[in-house]
């Protein structure tokens, strides 16, 4: 272990993180590949988030008059620091998250891409003229800076996610406070280094555009609760978005969410096997279940269900499982021992309500000190509560259906409403899953597997999903205020809908 652990502060020293920010802090920050102890960092205090919200407010107040193009400028910067630190940042990915080497690099590409998309967004800030029903005026829709824009990240995508929200936010005229998971406090502090290289050369920004708060939930809940901060933007379990919401909407801010996922593929049966299993193994196993996105349930037409169930389990009994940063590793570490420990609670449940287990034990030989899992395919007799909850782990679970109506019964009878999906060749089939009565989810897919959505796209998903959208098409409203302007240019004051009140 001791060559990957100088290796992982070589990665910090390159990306500019130093001793003193990594050491002798009350953080003890573990990397998830062999539980070894990677920094002990600075906690924020939570004295000092009275500051924090003065500088923000302070810097929106600068920031919103500065021309969404010249904003946009910011985030062009920031796109090339990231890509000069895409391998550095990726490495760091994998060793505080535990994702494999290309699922890292995959991360920071994403936060490329967004970037890319926000500047040309920063021109595109558009909004609608409309048709008064009054003679000599004019109507339209402004939109303005919201204000700042906290963000709480989960330590599964560390940077993108945190990305998606800043990129645009900055654009629209909003600073960034982040909250990052306790969980991935490096790679957040590692990008603030990047986000500052930027503005360096930038030149003029007003100080406190991003803040990163290192610590807990209680400097969460303070963020949360702060009227100095109007949109708050959190991923992660929907426990904690019920928590979250309630206090965001008791003061009237605005919060996009993102929770949990509960996935579903259906494969009907003219499905292409072939390519519906290398869509099944990616979206199931990749970044070892731990996607909001990942494949957790498939729903198969009982004529294919046994040839598909054998073909997946001989791609599971060969997946190499290990040390994310070896080569040719695809299934990485859980991220901790709770998230072992969860996975096999879960697979006691479903075996309890009839499912036969295949996989699912702990890898414990040619592998690191950390909790590798062998991904566990479940055939149950129906969809129960256990396969109802979100187990953040590799469990795929499978059902049968004999109609089509039933299988989309089945993938919309759960409480999620992220991501899902159909493979099938009957175009019957995929028009009625995209159609209104089909698929009840944010994202609904033909052919491809529930994960791994690109940047353009919103991004989200409806009932405890949450209901927010992040990232791509017109996401970028949800950081702004509309404002709705009436212009009178003649020399009359008619009034709408006919009323008059003449004086
Ligand atoms: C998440 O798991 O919170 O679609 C985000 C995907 C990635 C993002 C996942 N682009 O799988």
């Amino acid at each position: 272990m001791k060559d990957i652990l100088m290796t992982a502060q070589t990665t910090l020293e390159n990306l500019d993180l130093r001793a003193a920010e990594l050491t002798g802090g009350t953080l003890k920050v573990t990397s998830p590949i062999d539980g070894s102890l990677l920094a002990e960092v600075h906690e924020t205090p939570l004295t000092e988030m009275d500051a924090v919200f003065d500088r923000a407010q302070k810097a929106f107040k600068a920031w919103r008059v500065i021309p969404a193009p010249r904003r946009g400028e910011l985030i062009r910067l920031l796109c090339e620091e990231l890509r000069a630190a895409k391998d550095d940042l990726g490495a760091l990915v994998s060793w505080e998250a535990g994702k494999i080497t290309s699922e890292g690099l995959g991360e920071v590409q994403e936060m490329i891409d967004i970037c890319d998309f926000a500047v040309g967004l920063s021109r595109q800030l558009y909004g609608l003229t409309i048709a008064s029903e009054r003679p000599g005026h004019r109507m339209m829709e402004t939109w303005h800076p919201a204000g700042p824009v906290g963000v709480i990240s989960a330590f599964n995508f560390p940077v993108a996610v945190w990305s998606w929200n800043a990129a645009l936010a900055l654009v629209c005229g909003d600073p960034v406070i982040w909250k990052p998971s306790e969980k991935t406090p490096l790679t957040a502090m590692a990008c603030q280094k990047v986000f500052e290289r930027a503005l360096a050369r930038f030149g003029d920004a007003p100080d406190g555009l991003l803040q990163t708060l290192i610590g807990g939930s209680d400097i969460g809940e303070a963020l949360v609760a702060s009227e100095a901060v109007p949109v708050i933007s959190a991923t992660g379990s929907t426990r904690m978005g019920r928590a979250v919401a309630p206090i965001v909407a008791q003061r009237f801010g605005k919060c996009i969410l993102e929770l949990g996922g509960n996935n579903a593929m259906i494969v009907g049966a003219s499905a292409d096997l072939e390519m519906a299993v290398r869509a099944i193994v990616f979206s199931a196993v990749g970044t070892a279940g731990q996607r909001c996105t990942t494949l957790r349930r498939l729903i198969v037409h009982t004529s294919i269900k046994d040839e598909l169930v054998t073909r997946l389990k001989k791609a599971y009994a060969g997946l190499p499982i290990g040390n994310p940063l070896a080569e040719g590793t695809l299934v990485g570490p859980l991220v901790d021992e709770a998230a072992g420990a969860a996975m096999t609670t879960a697979l006691q449940a479903a075996e309890a309500e009839g499912g036969v287990v295949f996989g699912g034990t702990r890898v414990t030989e040619g592998v690191p000190e950390g909790v590798y899992m062998q991904p566990a395919i479940v055939e149950m007799p129906g969809q129960t509560g256990t396969v109802k909850a979100e187990t953040f782990a590799p469990i795929l679970y499978v059902m049968g259906y004999d109609d089509f109506d039933q299988a989309i019964q089945i993938q919309n009878d759960v409480p999620q409403g992220l991501s899902s999906c159909v493979f099938t060749l009957n175009m019957r089939e995929a028009e009625q899953f995209l159609a209104a009565a089909g698929s009840d989810c944010g994202i609904a897919n033909v052919n491809i597997g529930p994960s791994g959505a690109e940047i353009g796209g919103a991004f989200g998903g409806e009932k405890e999903t949450g209901g927010g959208r992040e990232s791509g098409s017109d996401a970028w409203k949800s950081y702004m205020r509309r404002q709705t302007n009436t212009v009178n240019y003649s020399d009359a004051l008619p009034l709408a809908q006919g009323v008059k009140f003449d004086i």
